[in-house]
């Protein structure tokens, strides 16, 4: 979709409905807002949507607290703007509402996008669905102001691991340096957005790294938690960002991987890695990502047989990729 089909279109209709992806992290908050935040200084009718809870340390941004986790409200014409998924399947369970309006316009940078929309603006060189909003801004000539512009910023910033992975281009920076002109303390967004915890967390993570496993042939490290140790903390899922990456990081170490067991008898996995594309592992167990971020659920299994599984697809991907070879973890 063209920037005059968007323009087209937005023209045509009043109603506008933001929806963003289960577990929503920075990129699918700080976006979700932004575009909200533009489109209504357009006059337009917005309404914002996520399946799940917006994780309390976002509470600060602008507009937190109109997400809507009802999908849809009473259905009536007008466009639907999915941010930051790859597929339907991120909505949980708003999917099945979204198909029952037309005009889906699919936003998003992952390169497993399955370009479900009926309209599809899908940049995969993007660092973050927050710059392709912001390009959209540009391009529309809609007012940046101080509130889209922190949203944005939290957008970039979150997906770049604040500006440290390798998907941060001087575009991204160009992109950060016009949001900082608009008044953005990136002092005050780190506090908030990836500094502090809660006393839950850290005790979370002592737990998780009690479960540290290093892999004897294969550069992989991996370490778990169950559902039932979050409620002894009163913690949540959120909590748990991050936590992944003690294990990616060791030296030597190539791929972290972070199993969480819920109370359903699920285990979400979550793949970090330093440079093999773990968006493919992820996507043999019906998942997908980024090439160095990357999840999938193991449905009903749970525990060992789910974590032996995942290891077993890892060591197997790493065995074709460099047969004969293997690294040892200092
Ligand atoms: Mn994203």
């Amino acid at each position: 979709m063209n920037s005059q089909e968007l323009s087209k279109l937005l023209n045509k209709h009043n109603n506008i409905y933001i929806l963003t992806h289960t577990l929503p992290d920075g990129d699918a908050i700080g976006s979700a807002l932004a575009w909200g935040t533009v489109l209504r200084h357009l006059g337009k009718k917005v309404r914002i949507f996520c399946p799940g809870v917006i994780p309390r340390k976002y509470n600060f941004l602008p507009g937190a607290s109109e997400f809507e986790h009802i999908f849809p409200p009473a259905p009536s014409p007008g466009i639907v703007f999915v941010l930051d998924c790859g597929d339907l399947e991120r909505l949980d369970y708003m999917s099945q509402g979204v198909g029952e309006i037309e005009n889906i316009v699919n936003i998003d940078h992952h390169a497993t996008n399955l370009l479900f929309g009926d309209f599809n603006i899908v940049d995969t060189s993007a660092a973050a669905t927050g710059e392709i909003i912001y390009r959209l801004i540009i391009e529309q000539e809609l007012p940046l102001d101080y509130e889209a512009s922190i949203c944005l910023y939290v957008a970039i910033a979150s997906d770049t691991g604040s500006f440290k992975y390798g998907n941060t281009t001087a575009q991204t920076l160009r992109i950060t340096a016009t949001l900082l002109e608009k008044g953005v303390d990136p002092a005050l967004v780190s506090q908030k957005i990836f500094d502090e915890y809660p006393q839950s967390t850290i005790h979370l993570l002592r737990e998780a790294l009690t479960t540290l496993q290093i892999d004897e042939t294969f550069p992989i490290a991996w370490m778990n938690l169950h559902e039932d140790t979050l409620d002894t903390y009163g913690a949540k899922a959120e909590e748990l960002e991050g936590f992944v990456n003690y294990a990616k990081n060791i030296y030597g170490v190539e791929i972290g991987i972070f199993f969480y067991h819920t109370l359903k008898g699920e285990t979400k996995v979550g793949f970090r890695s330093k440079s093999v594309d773990v968006s493919s592992i992820a996507g043999l167990f019906g998942g997908g990502g980024h090439p160095r971020a990357a999840g999938c659920t193991i449905k009903y299994q749970e525990g060992p047989d789910a974590i032996r599984l995942v290891i077993e697809a890892v060591r197997k991907t790493l065995q074709e990729k460099k047969p004969n070879t293997t690294v040892k973890c200092e």
